[in-house]
Formats: structure tokens, sequence, C-alpha cells
């Protein structure tokens, strides 16, 4: 994997202000677009500053991913303007307003619990894991919203192996990272933080399922889960846990922040299912962002081949 960085960029040159503000510009007009591959180096040893994001670094040689869709993607203003990210505001406009400063240097990953080589992964060791696929995926929102993103990752089994679960390992937790300095909002938003979701193993080890460090060819903005999020693309939204600092596989169901603060209107699995309504609204259709029209939701997200399976003989009704 190349990663192409401008290779005159010093830390003088590069004012806040132009990398929060216009950082898109600021990298065509430094001619960061063929500019010399930097081999050796991994991308976050050449961080222009610690205190810089590195949202808008491009990455090269993605190879095409066989899950992706061929349908119409989501414009990156689209992607970037609308989240859903509470520890930086709960209005959709909020992140990309709140998260331009959110600090992601240095940024460490453990990965714990029922495995039998527990480890801390740097974002050097995570791009190094395999080969980053840049995948398609719809993406379905429980407020009935969706998007097409061409996110950037492999699938997270890939990184699962390296730290061999072990036998009594059945589910993996997830944990974002927390910092009320850094996220002020996030005393505004009704919901306990650090953000955490669970998967069941199985789920975990699907090829669908995302580690994801990117989209649109470039690191991810920090509003859509800089710098490593996952990405489940049959579940609603909110399974998909962004800016992730801890993965521990356990025994045990572990708690989602949904689910713990009303578990009647989310539950553990989530899975995108238009028979099975929100009990404050219809999950039948879903809007795709920028059309007029909404459109039948599909079951499991329109990915029912690659998951159906693994929930054989559970009730979707009650198991939602
Ligand atoms: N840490 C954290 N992860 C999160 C959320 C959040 O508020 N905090 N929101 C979730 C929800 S509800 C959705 S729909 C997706 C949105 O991802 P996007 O903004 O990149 O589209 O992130 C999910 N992951
Ligand atoms: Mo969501």
């Amino acid at each position: 994997m190349l990663i192409r960085k401008a290779p005159d960029l010093t830390y003088a040159d590069v004012t806040p202000k132009s990398v929060y503000l216009n950082r898109r510009k600021f990298l065509r007009d430094m001619g960061i677009v063929g500019a010399a591959a930097f081999a050796g180096k991994g991308l976050f040893d050449l961080a222009l500053t610690p205190q810089v994001a590195f949202a808008g670094t491009k990455f090269t040689g993605l190879v095409k991913s066989p899950f992706s869709t061929t349908e119409k993607q989501n414009t990156f203003e689209d992607v970037t303007h609308y989240n859903n990210f509470y520890e930086f505001g709960t209005n959709k406009g909020d992140p990309a307003k709140n998260a331009t400063k959110f600090n992601t240097s240095n940024w460490k990953v453990s990965v714990e619990g029922e495995v039998k080589t527990p480890r801390k992964f740097t974002m050097d060791d995570i791009l190094k894991i395999a080969p980053l696929e840049e995948r398609i995926y719809r993406h379905r929102c429980v407020e009935a919203w969706s998007i097409v993103v061409p996110w950037i990752g492999f699938s997270f089994s890939n990184l699962a192996k390296l730290v061999e679960p072990t036998a009594k390992a059945q589910y993996v937790a997830f944990e974002s990272y927390f910092d009320p300095s850094q996220m002020p909002e996030a005393k505004y938003a009704g919901i306990d933080f650090p953000y955490v979701e669970g998967l069941r193993l199985d789920e975990a080890m699907n090829p669908l399922a995302l580690l994801c460090v990117g989209m649109y060819g470039e690191t991810l903005a920090n509003q859509d889960g800089a710098p490593v999020r996952m990405i489940l693309p049959w579940k609603y939204g909110f399974k998909s846990t962004k800016s992730l600092v801890k993965i521990k596989f356990q025994s045990k169901m572990p708690p989602t922040t949904w689910n713990r603060l009303a578990s009647n209107e989310y539950g553990f699995y989530a899975n995108v299912n238009p028979n099975v309504d929100h009990p404050r609204w219809s999950q039948a259709k879903e809007r795709r962002l920028g059309e007029i029209f909404k459109r039948p939701t599909l079951m499991f997200n329109g990915y029912s081949d690659q998951v159906a399976a693994m929930y054989n003989g559970m009730d979707l009704k009650k198991n939602y």
C-alpha cells in the first residue's frame, strides 16, 4: 500500500486554519495528488504536526472489493455534513463544525479480553494488517435515511485472527474514544459515554464487517469517526462504532449505548428490517440523502445473501 503525501510540507506551512477549514482544497493546491509516494514510513509517522488531524490524506493502490454496490454514491459533502456523532453534538450538522480540532494523533486501539495475544495497535500497525480495500456500501440509519459511501478498510476478521480469540470469546465489545475536554457538547447529548457497542463473534467475523480507516480515497474525516471505526452495512448505523479505542473479546453479550438508554427502541442486533417498525416510526422506507422520494428498505439493507444465514432459527421480530 502506498500513501501519497506532498513531499515538501513542513509544520510551518500548515496553519491550523488552512488544515481545518480547507484541508481538501489546501492539499490539492499543494499538489498532493500525484506527489511522489513515500514508501517505508507509515502514514501516521508522517503527521504534519501532532495537533493536526489527518483527514484528507490520500490512499493509493486500493483494492476493489467484490462487496461494493454499483449504486450512485453520495457526495463527500453529504457524508461529511449529515452525521451522527453525539460526542460532538446531536444535530446532524454539529459534528462537521465541532470535530474540526479533534486530535487523533498517537492513536492506539487496545485489543484485549478472551484472546491469546492481547495487543495495543497504533494506526501504523493497523494499516499493515491487510491490504486496504475500497468498499462501496449502503449505510442505513435508524432514522430512515441512507447513504452510499466508498469506505476504505479491510474485514475486521483480519485483525481478530491476529490476536487469536480463545474458545470463550462469544462476543466482541467496541468502545469509542471519549475525552470531555475535546468533546464539550457530549454533556448535552443525553447518552452515556464512552459510546459502546457489540457484536456476536460470528457477526464480527463476517467478511462484510469492515474495520474502516478512510473514505473517498482518503483518511476518515473526523466527523465520520477518524481515525478508525467499524462499518456494518446490514445493520442500522448506530451499531458502527466511531473513533475506536478498545475492542474486547468476551464470553458475555456486551451492553450497548442505545439499548441501555431505550431497550424497547434499540435491540442488540439492530439488523436492518423493513418489517420491524421502530416504536415511534416505520422502517419500511428510507430516504437516500439527496433524493426527494423515499425508496423501500431492503431486508438486511440488501445484504441478505451474505448475512441472513447467521440468523437462521432466530425470530427477528423479537431479536431486533
Ligand atoms: N462514537 C460514536 N459512534 C457512533 C455514533 C455516535 O454518536 N458516537 N453514532 C452512530 C450512528 S447513530 C450512526 S447512523 C453512524 C453515523 O456514521 P456517519 O456519520 O459516518 O454516517 O455512526 C454511529 N457511530
Ligand atoms: Mo444512526
